[in-house]
């Protein structure tokens, strides 16, 4: 039994669902959205747009003229007691004359955190833990980063049936449908960085920018990181291009061409090196550390077979994982599948991958998956049980309700 009810529940639902417009605009902040309530109805409500803008409960309490005597205020995050790029939302709060305030997660953030302590010492009623496991799942990205240093890797990929991503003949545009491309922009959207093996880059000539549908316009392109060991891709490859926005960085190895490193330098590119595995690729989790290290919260991989094994099983690193199957089967001894590398030897050896849901997108099959040591929150992070919402959950529940037909 819930200690909160329905109303109670509905109410921090709907500060989540406000949340939730700040996907791919708040990094390095939280996404937070907040409601304020009078006499059992929402009478405002707010979501924090971005670095530098007013936090969620401040939004929200402005749509009342700050006068907010007697309602409750709920809250996604522990409001803030610090001067940030904005000042702190405790004393907002206070002067206001809200009565009481839920929240559902403490801020792991040391600098603003303390927030909910101070409202209790000033008289204001505080109850921690309202659909605690959803506000986890809507910023795992920002939880990760803050208490580990290292971003949220999120791996998205799609094949057929059969597990192939591309034909003998090396044909892979598209194994999946517009639908599911169309949801592949919107998470590349929400994340900090795309990045893509040597490969990919060179087959596909990716562009590698977030282009979702029509709901709002991208204030900012993610970071372009391409792992090039031999610094051998031509210039003239679209992810190259200055004119996308968003850095590029090449990642190569330590024996990489100095001369071939100036020239991306001055070209304006950047390089970071990472040593290589005992298997002779370049090491993912020196990668994620030089991808924490420039504050960068998020990644999504678009992998090829071999970056695929990689992040799944010889140099594990994905917290998440889209795969997307169509309804169709390839075939063939040698077109490759969704993982290369050289594989385990007995079935023991595999790593355990949860679904976390699984639904239709337009034709094709969506999984959203947890590999085994992917991030999760231990229980003093978050105290209620993770349901199993993805920090996409809304948009997943909707696009899976569509018909197959309808272009989404
Ligand atoms: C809140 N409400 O809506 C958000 C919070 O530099 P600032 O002032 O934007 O502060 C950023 C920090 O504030 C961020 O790291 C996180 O700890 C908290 N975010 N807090 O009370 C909000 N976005
Ligand atoms: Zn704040």
């Amino acid at each position: 039994m819930s200690r909160w009810t329905p109303k109670q529940t509905g109410f921090m639902k709907e500060a989540l669902r406000l949340a939730r417009q700040g996907w791919g605009q708040v990094s390095p902040n939280p996404m937070v959205g907040a409601v304020l309530v009078k006499d059992d109805e929402i009478v405002a409500g707010g979501w924090h747009t971005g670095p530098g803008q007013p936090h969620a409960e401040a939004a929200a309490l402005a749509e009342l003229d700050h006068k907010a005597r007697g309602c409750d205020l709920y809250v996604n995050l522990e409001p803030c007691d610090h001067q940030g790029r904005t000042g702190p939302c405790t004393e907002l709060i206070l002067e206001s004359g809200v009565k009481k305030v839920y929240y559902s997660l403490p801020d792991p953030n040391p600098t603003a955190s303390g927030g909910a302590a101070k409202l209790e010492e000033a008289g204001v009623e505080v109850d921690r833990g309202l659909l605690a496991g959803e506000a986890w799942e809507l910023n795992q990205f920002f939880f990760k980063f803050v208490l580990t240093g290292k971003p949220f890797v999120v791996l998205k990929t799609a094949a057929s049936l059969d597990g192939k991503i591309a034909t003998s003949a090396g044909d892979s545009r598209w194994i999946s449908s517009k639908a599911a491309r169309n949801f592949g922009h919107h998470i590349r959207a929400g994340v900090d960085a795309i990045l893509v093996g040597r490969g990919t880059a060179e087959k596909d000539d990716p562009e590698l920018s977030a282009r979702p549908w029509g709901r709002r316009k991208m204030h900012r392109q993610p970071w372009r990181i391409v792992l090039d060991p031999t610094l051998r891709l031509p210039a003239g490859l679209k992810l190259f291009d200055r004119k996308l926005g968003g850095p590029t960085v090449v990642v190569c190895a330590p024996e990489a061409d100095e001369e071939a490193k100036s020239t991306l330098r001055r070209r304006g590119h950047t390089v970071w090196e990472a040593p290589r595995t005992p298997g002779g690729l370049l090491s993912l989790s020196s990668v994620m550390e030089q991808v924490g290290a420039a504050g960068l919260q998020s990644v999504l991989i678009e992998p090829g077979a071999t970056l695929a094994a990689s992040a799944l099983q010889e140099d594990p690193v994905a917290d998440l994982l889209h795969v997307f199957l169509a309804p169709t089967f390839i075939g063939g001894q040698t077109a490759p599948s969704l993982l290369g590398g050289k594989g385990v030897r007995q079935l023991t050896e595999t790593r355990e991958v949860e679904i976390i849901k699984l639904g239709r997108m337009g034709p094709d099959i969506h999984l959203l998956l947890r590999p085994e040591g992917g991030f999760r929150p231990t229980r003093t992070q978050s105290p209620a049980p993770i349901l199993g919402y993805g920090n996409l959950d809304d948009d997943l529940d909707e696009i899976y309700r569509q018909e197959p037909g309808e272009e989404i």
